[in-house]
């Protein structure tokens, strides 16, 4: 399973990855890393566990269209199996999201459909929600409201501030990333008219396939 993953910053669940495939619990191989900016520090991981990388500027190109026309060049001469949002901001046209329907997948910071788009920890604080959390998702044309593979929940502790709360949620995105990626890896996951089936092994050696919150 070759995987491409698409960061813009940190890196700590591209770096979560790598210690997976590493470790051997994560039947998969980062193939190449690409970022929308040249200064995202999660570029130096990539290089230092030896994994290609490449950025492309989303600011040098004329339009949205354009940036994603060299996006996807560039990701298909890595050959992918997947394509792995993890921590990318810049939002994705039709076009590009159709030709990775199925393969391509994104981890959110809240418990979608709670917090679709940007600062989800400050906007759970201000909302006052008691539970919060991480949602991996395939990615849809429609901004983080693509079929639901797994979620975590934390809870939101009266002494939170925004970078605590974030830091509890991160720490969770860490272990379900991972775990989603290698459903997909073991031929167990897939996106099917737009439903998420996940297959499971029966205790009689038979497999079901069902529907991801009957299977789980
Ligand atoms: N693209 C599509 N079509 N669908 C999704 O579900 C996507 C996507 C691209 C990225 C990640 C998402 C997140 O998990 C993601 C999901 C960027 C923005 C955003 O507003 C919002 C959500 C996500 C990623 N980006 C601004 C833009 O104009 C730029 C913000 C910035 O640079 O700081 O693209 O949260
Ligand atoms: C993560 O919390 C991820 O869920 C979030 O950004 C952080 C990236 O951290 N993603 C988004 O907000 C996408 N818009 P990382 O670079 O250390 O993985």
């Amino acid at each position: 399973m070759r995987l491409v993953v698409l960061i813009s910053g940190r890196g700590s669940n591209l770096a979560a990855l790598l210690s997976a495939a590493a470790a051997g619990t994560l039947p998969a191989r980062v193939v190449g890393v690409l970022a929308n900016c040249a200064d995202a520090p999660g570029l130096e991981t990539a290089s230092a566990a030896g994994v290609p990388t490449r950025a492309l500027d989303h600011r040098l190109f004329a339009d949205r269209e354009a940036f994603d026309t060299a996006l996807a060049e560039a990701i298909d001469g890595f050959a992918p199996d997947l394509v792995v949002l993890a921590g990318f901001m810049r939002i994705l046209g039709d076009r590009f999201v159709r030709r990775y329907a199925g393969r391509l997948i994104n981890i959110h910071p809240s418990l979608l459909p709670a917090f679709p788009g940007l600062h989800t920890h400050r906007r759970a604080l201000a909302e006052g929600v008691r539970v919060h959390g991480c949602t991996v998702h395939f990615v849809t044309p429609e901004l983080d409201h693509g079929p639901i593979i797994v979620q975590a929940a934390v809870p939101v502790l009266d002494t939170d501030d925004e970078a605590a709360l974030a830091a509890r949620v991160l720490a969770q995105e860490h272990r379900i990333y991972p775990l989603a990626i290698r459903w997909f890896a073991d031929g167990r996951l897939r996106l099917c008219d737009g439903r998420v089936l996940l297959a499971s092994v029966q205790s009689d050696g038979g497999v079901l396939i069902a529907p991801q919150l009957v299977a789980v």
